[in-house]
């Protein structure tokens, strides 16, 4: 076939090295850039097929998102903006792995399998970060896409849920939006322009923030934003990506994993700040007090306090609609209690990883979704969106339920229904702190987060830890949930857990208690048992001093 010529003689020029394997892990593949070329060639190939078999345009985003600068990682995104579905994350493993040789007769299979029609069109979107690698890693995507004769529309620079953005607006005919940086601006804003109508006495010291851009993408895109906002916003943007490193001491997976202020944010005493991760689709909200202590809100806390207005809209406007909240096994002891308990809503717990959460949420009429790390959204079912905008434009009907159904007809288009989104989240963040008047620290008091530890251990081979219950419990090695058992019982409102990453080679140990104190001291005796029950490698766990 004169295609496969073309994509056998350009492969050539981006060969895979012998014996490499890599994994399509919670967010695609990642790892150092160096070994990315011939991944990124081949998802460029993938991404035509997934075209031609969706009928649909499909996104590719060049990303290694909150990794250090010198890694980088490929997604592919489903015509609504979605994650690509179990069966082709095997594709793409099969087809990022296949030695030089045999790629053609891998692609073969997949179309054979697929009933894949060569002569369908396809047309594939490419966004890219700002790693000094992005560029060149983009350009063989486009290769790939061109030899198989396929059409791109290369975006440059983009954040992640943008390029998830323009895929959901193209393959909805606009109904979304428009698909460019400039309709993406002009939706988010405009709805955030009028959700804070509804909160007219705003002081100026109410509508500044802090931004810490990660010296990434998101920096660049929110100054690019900026005129669409008319001064409702009033951003003071630090690590914007002039100076500092991508990543480095900076940005949202910092400031959770430190639970401190990241460098280069010149915070005053009860400021309200933010951080996005590299390719923004991260966000976590801090300040520090008077007494000098630092407040993180993480994705636990952005969750309760939009869920908790989203409940409080439904009822004003008189709708039948289930709210829930999907969260993973991170997500703090007391936010679940708060939710289940004090706001009475649905709670769901999943696995870890963007797709599990999204499609758990999708079985509400607005599912609300966030990791503790910070990455989440709301989404809103069709019937929902609907049922709000009639109640929106009927005139039989009182002030007050009109007024919750505008504000919930702009709630939902400040949102990114694709993905979680930095921008958008901080909008509806900034909108829904506003037209409630409450300040960051009504916000914090809302429910005491448990003092929580995160750690890691190697192991030879994470495979031998597996898990169930929504990665809570595991169920292999033996007696290791047995030990992990053991030891939570000898502490107060404790909890522990632990799984293989899918993005790292390493176990991930979790424990929260009363005190962080013993939150340590379990966290480090978990680290021990998985270290000597699942085959632990190198120095053993230390306690932490
Ligand atoms: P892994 O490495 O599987 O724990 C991490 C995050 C996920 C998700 C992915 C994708 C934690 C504990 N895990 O996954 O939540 O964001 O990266 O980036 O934060
Ligand atoms: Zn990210």
């Amino acid at each position: 076939m004169a295609l496969f010529e073309e994509v056998s003689k350009k492969s050539a020029l981006h060969p895979k090295p012998a014996g490499l394997l890599l994994n399509y892990g919670t967010s695609g593949f990642r790892t150092v850039a160096e070994q990315l070329d011939h991944v990124m060639f081949r998802m460029g190939l993938l991404a035509v097929l997934r075209s031609k078999k969706t009928k649909a345009t499909i996104g590719v985003m060049v990303t290694a998102s909150h990794n250090p600068e010198e890694d980088n990682g490929i997604k592919l995104v489903d015509p609504m903006g979605e994650m690509v579905t179990p069966t082709w994350e095997e594709y793409a493993m099969q087809v990022a792995n296949a030695e030089q040789e045999a790629l053609l007769t891998v692609l073969g299979d997949i179309m054979k399998r697929e009933a894949i029609d060569i002569n369908q069109g396809a047309a594939v979107f490419i966004g890219r970060d700002t790693r000094p690698s992005s560029e060149s890693l983009s350009q063989a995507v486009l290769d790939g896409i061109l030899s198989l004769a396929g059409h791109a529309h290369d975006y440059g620079v983009l954040t992640t849920p943008q390029l998830h953005f323009m895929v959901r607006c193209e393959n909805t005919q606009s109904r979304y939006g428009n698909p460019t940086t400039e309709g993406y601006y002009q939706k988010l804003s405009q709805a955030f322009v009028q959700l804070v109508k509804h909160a007219p006495n705003r002081t100026d010291d109410q509508k500044h923030l802090l931004v810490d851009g990660a010296n990434g993408v998101g920096a660049l895109k929110l100054r690019e934003m900026e005129p669409f906002l008319q001064k409702e916003l009033q951003i003071s943007l630090f690590n914007k990506g002039t100076g500092g490193k991508l990543n480095f001491q900076c940005g949202a997976d910092y400031v959770k994993v430190q639970q401190g202020p990241p460098l280069g944010v010149e915070m005053l005493v009860g400021q309200r700040c933010c951080s996005f991760d590299g390719d923004a689709d991260r966000i976590v909200y801090y300040y520090s007090d008077s007494e000098g202590r630092f407040h993180l809100l993480d994705g636990d806390k952005i969750a309760t306090l939009i869920s908790t207005f989203l409940k409080k809209l439904v009822t004003q406007a008189g709708l039948d609609l289930q709210i829930g909240v999907v969260q993973t096994a991170y997500a703090n002891g007391s936010s679940t209690r708060y939710l289940e308990n004090n706001m009475k809503v649905t709670v769901r717990c999943v696995e870890t990883g963007v797709k599990h959460l999204h499609h758990a949420a999708q079985e509400f009429d607005i599912g609300v979704y966030f990791e503790a790390n910070g990455h989440g959204t709301v989404l809103f079912s069709e019937s929902a969106v609907e049922k709000i905008q009639q109640l929106a434009m009927d005139s039989s009907t009182s002030d007050e339920k009109k007024s919750a159904a505008q504000i919930l007809e702009n709630t939902v288009n400040v949102t990114n229904q694709a993905v979680g989104d930095a921008i958008s989240d901080m909008l509806l963040v900034e909108a829904v702190l506003a037209v409630q008047g409450l300040s960051l620290q009504q916000w914090d008091a809302m429910y005491t987060d448990l003092p929580n530890r995160q750690r890691k251990v190697k192991v030879a081979d994470k495979s031998v830890i597996t898990t169930t219950d929504a990665e809570r419990r595991a169920l292999s090695p033996a007696g290791l949930q047995d030990a992990v058992d053991a030891l939570v019982k000898q502490y107060r409102l404790s909890r522990a857990f632990v799984r293989p990453s899918g993005t790292e080679d390493t176990i991930r140990v979790y424990a929260e208690a009363d005190t962080q104190e013993n939150t340590d001291s379990l966290a480090h005796e978990v680290c021990m048992a998985v270290y000597r029950l699942a085959g632990g490698v190198g120095e053993e766990p230390q306690p932490l001093c």
